[in-house]
């Protein structure tokens, strides 16, 4: 069996798996790649909402992080939830000094349900430092103009926010327009964008949206796709996750990411059967 390229997500800890590390170790399988983690901190969170955030320390990320780029190649790194500045600054100074391939930043400032995921300072610190790390960053409208300081709700607006995020640094920008009225994603990569178009989706199972879609990038980036490529199939992957989605909880339900996972059936048929 050859050994599939593995993908690094650093990411928080959501218990109801539609978002954070057990969710994007679901997408990395989906992709067929190989998932390794670091957990940035823990929450106490369902489909109904985040309650409580613990950040882990960053001496332990950092022994993470090193410990998981001695031993295995990696391929792809998908950021997600940081939760702390001190976490910010542990894994920027991380990726700044492994010199690590296709690095997708998702910035998580806050959950679905309104939950804070990242304070001011912490914000600063990932423009300062994440940005300019970042194959490609992948803000929704709202983390757009929390991040920028401009108002992004049509797609000339999110035209001068890539603009904006370009002079922070950042080499690729797609900012996801998935809440406008006509659902319109932006790619901005070095002077030249495209623009994805897709008719809204109306669904209960929308938790995880944007792990999933930051995370199928950094599968695809790995599995040797260009950028504008990996984000139209990372669009697509997300697209049919909600589409196949169950329902789950009393709140926002998580997508399905393992939506096109055979039903499981042993390869070694007559193992565990009594030879007569
Ligand atoms: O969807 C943003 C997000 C990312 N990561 C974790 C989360 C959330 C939202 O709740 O909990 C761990």
């Amino acid at each position: 069996m050859p050994t599939p390229p593995v993908v690094l997500t650093i990411a928080g800890f959501d218990p109801s798996s539609g978002a954070g590390v057990t969710a994007d170790i679901k997408t990395i399988a989906a992709h067929g790649c190989y998932g390794v983690a670091c957990i940035t901190a823990l929450t106490v969170q369902s489909t109904a909402g985040v309650w409580r955030i613990d950040p882990v320390s960053p001496k332990l990320v950092t022994e993470t992080l090193e410990e998981l780029a001695q031993d295995v190649e990696i391929a792809s790194v998908h950021v997600g939830m940081l939760g702390s500045k001190a976490v910010v600054e542990a894994v920027s100074s991380f990726l700044a000094t492994q010199k690590l391939p296709n690095i997708v930043v998702d910035p998580v400032i806050r959950s679905s349900s309104g939950a804070e995921l990242l304070s001011e300072a912490g914000i600063r610190g990932l423009v300062k430092n994440l940005l300019p790390l970042a194959t490609v960053v992948t803000p929704n409208i709202d983390e757009a103009a929390l991040l920028t300081g401009l108002n992004v709700s049509n797609l000339d607006q999110m035209r001068e926010a890539a603009t904006k995020f370009h002079e922070l640094n950042a080499s690729g920008v797609v900012i996801t327009g998935g809440h406008l009225e006509e659902a319109v994603d932006l790619l901005s990569l070095a002077g030249n964008e495209e623009v994805f178009r897709a008719p809204k989706q109306k669904s209960k199972s929308t938790h995880g949206t944007g792990c999933a879609f930051a995370t199928s990038i950094a599968c695809h980036l790995a599995l040797g796709k260009d950028l504008t490529e990996s984000v139209r199939l990372a669009k697509s992957y997300v697209t049919a996750a909600i589409r196949n989605a169950f329902p789950l909880g009393r709140g926002t339900g998580p997508v399905n990411h393992l939506y096109g996972m055979a039903t499981f059936e042993t390869t070694i048929p007559d193992v565990g059967k009594e030879k007569k």
